[in-house]
């Protein structure tokens, strides 16, 4: 489905990247901003989705054996559509930090795409595949934005992401289906940065980065993130059906609501 993509470089003026941040976005895909929120809004947000998580991986495990899809029970899990169910995961998906990184990075009009929390607890000995965003679900335009929220510190022992440098500029790869998940290929071809992050802090990277996370060894630390991913308004979710393309708005009112209009904060 990728035949015409050409990575558009982001140029300033920036609300809230420095023009060093967006210069690294635009060649390596991936820029990592620490000491974004606050300790207490991290604490309240980690209040609210712990019970929600909870509730994710009690029905992974009684109801789907242990393994729905890329969810597996006391290892990894995937809590999505946070914002239709707390009224504090919505409002933090508003903050000024969010419209002004879609600001810099997408443009004057964006919605809100996708929000989950994503939990990988110790012990879990498998990576999440080498993969981009939108090689789960094509949208057009191929390029919009992940922000990957740090709950919990995270590094490399914990499974931090790491990514490909420089490869969200060719658009979106092939992916072939594993028990694991989609993935673009087992080994890295090229170069490979880690992101390790504080709580509180955020990689921010292109729906075109190829990342993946590797295993969490650690002892006893249950590695936490909120992602909150943005796409420019009029993006629409692409998929073949019966010889035809389906071309669906990621515009759902409940959940992919705007968060900037012209530029500024919708009314
Ligand atoms: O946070 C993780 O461990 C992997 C999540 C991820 O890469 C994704 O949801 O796209």
């Amino acid at each position: 489905m990728n035949q015409h993509f050409e990575w558009r470089d982001r140029e300033g003026p920036f609300r809230v990247l420095s023009n060093e941040q967006a210069e690294q976005y635009n060649r390596d895909g991936f820029v990592v901003l620490e000491n974004v929120f606050d300790p207490e809004t991290i604490s309240e947000l980690i209040e609210e989705i712990d019970p929600l998580e909870a509730r994710m991986e009690e029905i992974v495990r009684d109801q789907f054996n242990g393994k729905a899809f890329i969810a597996r029970a006391g290892e990894i899990t995937f809590t999505p559509h946070l914002v239709m169910e707390s009224p504090r995961a919505k409002a933090f998906t508003q903050r000024s930090f969010f419209r002004d990184i879609a600001y810099d990075l997408l443009g004057e009009d964006v919605r809100l795409y996708w929000d989950q929390a994503v939990y990988k607890k110790p012990g879990t000995l498998e990576r999440f595949p080498w993969h981009q965003d939108n090689g789960y679900t094509f949208i057009e335009p191929q390029q919009y934005l992940t922000c990957w929220v740090a709950l919990t510190d995270t590094d490399e022992e914990s499974g931090c992401p790491l990514v490909m440098k420089g490869r969200h500029r060719d658009g979106t790869y092939a992916h072939t289906m594993t028990d694991l998940g989609w993935e673009i290929v087992e080994e890295a071809p090229g170069p490979v940065a880690a992101a390790p992050v504080r709580a509180g802090g955020v990689v921010v990277f292109s729906s075109l980065t190829p990342h993946k996370t590797g295993p969490n060894r650690s002892a006893d630390h249950v590695r936490k993130t909120y992602i909150v991913q943005f796409a420019p308004e009029g993006a629409c979710l692409r998929m073949p059906e019966g010889g035809e393309q389906l071309s669906i708005p990621c515009n759902d009112p409940e959940r992919q609501y705007a968060i900037l209009v012209d530029g500024e904060t919708p009314a």
